[in-house]
């Protein structure tokens, strides 16, 4: 396997997922502060020029929830074994990326900033605060039952929401007002396999 990789948070969604599966697998840096993502050999690889890409048995899979289920569906293992089971954990990825990471993104400009030098919106970054802080109920109330996303258990779902509230959180946001989702991050963050997660030095 190769993994088109920079050590931001859907990257390390995958990386996270790799290291608690115990796969190995090449990392193919793109330096995204260069814009290497925007350069023609990228670009043919995923002509959306984001990472992560994942590449395997001449596959080529990008956006990272669906990367997380190709690994949950190819290795049987951190992931749910009956079709509800694996209804669930799908309707918690595309919870994320719907609901979750569009104001996550504008929370982390400030982290964006730092790689790129691009100037704060932080107007942007007020709007995602604003918005983020409507959502997170619903996950304070889930983890407040669960100790995992999908239950007892840890699971690939868990290796997509720790990067993006962790990011969330570096770039400033504060989870006060959400304890459960605090507790739940210092949880995820503890696993061995998330220290061992490649980061940039202020994530
Ligand atoms: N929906 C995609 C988003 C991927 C994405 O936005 N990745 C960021 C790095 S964390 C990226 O490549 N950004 C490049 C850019 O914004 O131009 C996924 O879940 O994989």
């Amino acid at each position: 396997m190769q993994l088109y990789h920079f050590p931001s948070p859907n990257p390390q969604k995958v990386t996270f997922a790799l290291k608690e599966l115990g796969l190995d697998c090449e990392l193919i840096p793109v330096d995204l502060a260069k814009g290497e993502h925007k350069q023609p050999a990228f670009l043919a690889v995923n002509p959306a020029g984001r990472v992560p890409v994942l590449v395997d048995n001449g596959a080529t899979l990008t956006e990272s929830q669906a990367i997380l289920a190709y690994l949950g569906e190819k290795t049987g293992r951190l992931w749910p074994t009956s079709a509800a089971g694996r209804g669930e954990a799908l309707q918690w990825l595309f919870f994320l990326a719907q609901h979750i990471m569009p104001p996550a993104g504008q929370v982390a400009l400030r982290v964006r900033a730092r790689v790129t030098g691009i100037a704060v919106d932080e107007a942007a970054v007020a709007q995602g605060e604003q918005a983020i802080k409507a959502v997170l109920p619903i996950v304070e109330a889930h983890v407040a039952r669960n100790r995992w996303m999908l239950g007892a258990e840890f699971s690939l779902v868990d290796c997509a929401y720790c990067p993006i509230l962790n990011v969330v959180e570096k770039a400033g946001f504060s989870f006060a007002d959400f304890p459960q989702v605090s507790d739940y991050l210092a949880r995820s963050r503890a696993r061995p396999a998330w220290q061992q997660t490649p980061k940039l030095p202020f994530l």
